[in-house]
């Protein structure tokens, strides 16, 4: 009987200013069998006053910028420390800390991407000006020529290369994005391709791609709206054919089978937005599952609490 038992650290992470509209941690609690967790409380983040958009485009770029230079410090700490590290949000500009300072620690980490959308614009392509469209931009080594310093982030060292990365789940990728993605032969695997491969042949050619050579830690970002926007109402950019329930947690008990899962992102989950309580329950509660599941719980059950059956007396 194996206990594998998990360090998993939690931090907080209700950031919303890489966007326009709000989003918040999923909620208060969260526990995980066979998991010691660690809370690191949440993040208060400082909003920069003044803090005039880039070329009137790019909002809130200082406080993004600060509050991923202290979300990379906790999650540095966090995987310094022996923890696989959680970070609850907040908007997805939030991975620009995380992955930061998760590479810190582990320079040869690896991301999963698993999100509707690309967020690899540019400072200079973004169309809403929100920085949660743009994160990945700033972390790829080989795209720092296209990418002007925003205030707030001459902090940043990028830390991936394409061939490091890979996405799943995507069907809303702008024109600027899928020439990104194109030019730079970053691996995805859209809704079409689900459809086509079905997920289980997706997961087995996304570890190919990132770790059939090699093992290495696997930061797993995962955005809510990759979910069909039935399951997960919730949040801020929702859009039509997404995952089901059942293709995402496949996903996450994948991720858990290697054993790599060393920092997962769960974010733009935004109770705020749900037209109703279960709307909001239904998202948070998802998330949740993604979680879990990520760290081990399994849809057929565990022996864990036995190991012998009772004997009628
Ligand atoms: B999310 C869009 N591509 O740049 C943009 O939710 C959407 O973190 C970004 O994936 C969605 O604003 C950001 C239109
Ligand atoms: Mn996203
Ligand atoms: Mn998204
Ligand atoms: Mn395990």
């Amino acid at each position: 009987l194996t206990r594998s038992v998990h360090s998993v650290a939690v931090v907080g992470a209700p950031f919303s200013r890489g966007q326009v509209r709000a989003a918040t941690r999923a909620d208060g609690t969260l526990s995980l069998e066979r998991c010691h967790l660690k809370d690191f409380g949440d993040l208060s983040f400082t909003n920069v006053p003044k803090d005039d958009p880039y070329n009137n485009l790019v909002v809130y770029p200082r406080s993004v910028g600060i509050a991923n230079q202290e979300l990379a410090e906790v999650v540095s700490r966090a995987v310094s420390g022996g923890y696989s590290c959680v970070t609850m949000g907040g908007d997805h500009s939030l991975a620009i800390g995380t992955i930061i300072g998760h590479a810190r620690h582990h320079p040869d980490l690896c991301v999963i991407w698993v999100d509707a959308h690309a967020d690899i614009n540019t400072p200079l392509t973004t169309v809403s000006g929100n920085i949660h469209g743009q994160p990945l931009s700033f972390l790829i080594r080989e795209l720092q020529d296209k990418v002007p310093q925003l205030p707030g982030f001459s902090w940043i060292k990028p830390c991936l290369s394409p061939p490091n990365i890979v996405y799943i789940g995507l069907r809303d990728v702008e024109p600027a994005e899928h020439f990104i993605l194109k030019s730079f032969d970053i691996q995805y695997f859209s809704m079409r391709d689900i459809d086509r491969l079905g997920i289980q042949k997706v997961m087995e050619q996304t570890f190919d791609r990132l770790i059939g050579k090699r093992k290495r830690p696997i930061h797993l970002s995962f955005d809510i709206d990759a979910f069909d926007p039935k399951l997960a109402p919730a949040t801020g950019t929702p859009v039509v054919g997404g995952l089901t329930y059942r293709e995402g947690l496949y996903i996450t008990e994948e991720i858990h089978s290697t054993g790599l899962l060393s920092a997962l992102d769960l974010v733009e989950v935004n109770p705020h937005l749900a037209t109703s309580e279960e709307e909001a329950k239904a998202t948070a509660s998802l998330a949740v599952d993604v979680i879990a599941s990520s760290f081990g719980q399994t849809r057929e059950g565990g022996h864990i609490a036995y190991d012998h059956l009772p004997t009628p007396s």
